[in-house]
């Protein structure tokens, strides 16, 4: 019988026929079944062994049936498999849009490839920051207007976020793994209270500088004629208009020759980005403070540095003609699409 049932379950090409078969073995009225009712006519004594015999080769039967059952699913599967033409490499249905950096994110790697390729290394520091690292260490004044409550976002007594990227000045400066020379580009998030057209409440800055023995500012005008070139073009006109920051000294504006009303002539007429005068400021800088230099411990008789810091939103602004700096935080895509 063990036989038979393995000869009929092995044959079987369907699950319906294999359960037919095994409703003829273990079925109400199957052989297996009536083999149970057969142990009466046994003596007594031989009753128990007869019994478990026949249990064991029904336990036997069935998980005959039930590997075979396992067979029958499996093969079923890698039919079904092999008829479905399953091509992994085709292109889906949906057709998904690549995206891509955000505008800001494009000026601010190009602006730190520029200087970085200029010899500057790259440091990235936080947004939260300390009173003394945002404003006094850069030897602002008590009383300076940026100091106030109106300009800054507090997040807490001495700490708040910070106004500008010249935090990095200080620390850099403070650090115990302080080395000079040192030359350093940071770019990253600023904020402050401000709210129009071309004034955001966060927005980005970079900030550059170099410290060492005798660098002055000529390095200055030498180290910015080159990142201008190389962002507007070879032959790009530049030049300082003195200013005051309270962190350099002397403090400079650059402006550099507006590259939207460029003509043969030189004429100006009408141009609304430069307003006529030929000239877009694009940062301010200066040679770093002696007192911000006594304040980070560095010794100022011996060594001097310039640094520099502009808006990334300007420069992007400029460079795509974006009359409006909210464009660049309301994420409507039609806007961004355009990058
Ligand atoms: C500064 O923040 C100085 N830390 C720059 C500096 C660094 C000077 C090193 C000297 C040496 P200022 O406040 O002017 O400077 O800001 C620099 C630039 O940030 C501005 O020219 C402008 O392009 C941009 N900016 C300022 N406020 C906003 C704002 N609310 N939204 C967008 N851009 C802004």
């Amino acid at each position: 019988l063990r036989e038979h049932a393995h000869q009929v379950f092995q044959t079987s090409r369907t699950e319906a026929d294999l359960r037919e078969h095994h409703a003829k073995l273990l079925g109400k009225r199957g052989e297996l079944t009536n083999l149970l009712s057969t142990i009466r006519k046994y003596p007594a004594d031989q009753r128990s062994a007869v019994g478990a015999g026949i249990n064991a080769l029904k336990h036997d039967v069935e998980s005959m049936f039930e590997a075979r059952l396992r067979g029958l699913a499996q093969s079923a599967k890698a039919d079904e498999l092999r008829q479905v033409p399953f091509d992994l490499g085709l292109p889906g249905r949906c057709q998904f849009e690549r995206g891509h950096l955000h505008p800001i994110h494009q000026v601010k790697d190009e602006l730190l490839s520029i200087f970085r390729s200029l010899g500057f290394v790259v440091a990235s520091g936080p947004e939260v920051e300390t009173e003394e690292n945002n404003f006094t260490k850069l030897a602002f004044p008590p009383e300076h207007p940026a100091t106030d409550m109106q300009d800054s976002f507090w997040v807490g007594p001495g700490v708040l976020l910070r106004t500008h990227t010249s935090n990095m000045q200080v620390r850099e400066m403070t650090s115990p793994d302080l080395k000079l020379p040192l030359g350093v580009v940071s770019a990253g998030p600023v904020y402050r209270r401000d709210d129009d057209v071309t004034h955001s409440p966060m927005f980005h800055q970079i900030e550059g500088f170099l410290i060492d023995e005798r660098v002055g500012m000529a390095d200055l005008k030498g180290t910015l004629t080159a990142f201008a070139e190389r962002l507007y073009g070879p032959g790009t006109p530049v030049r300082l208009r003195p200013s005051y920051f309270p962190f350099v000294e002397p403090g400079a504006e650059m402006d550099v020759g507006c590259v939207f009303c460029v003509r043969p002539d030189g004429g100006h007429d009408g141009c609304r980005v430069c307003k006529q005068t030929g000239w877009i400021e694009i940062l301010g800088c200066g040679m770093i403070h002696p007192e911000v230099f006594r304040q980070c411990g560095i010794d100022g008789e011996r060594y001097t540095g310039f640094a520099f810091g502009m808006g990334i939103e300007r420069i992007a602004m400029l460079r795509y003609g974006i009359p409006d700096i909210r464009l660049m935080f309301e994420n409507d895509l039609r806007f961004l699409s355009s990058f």
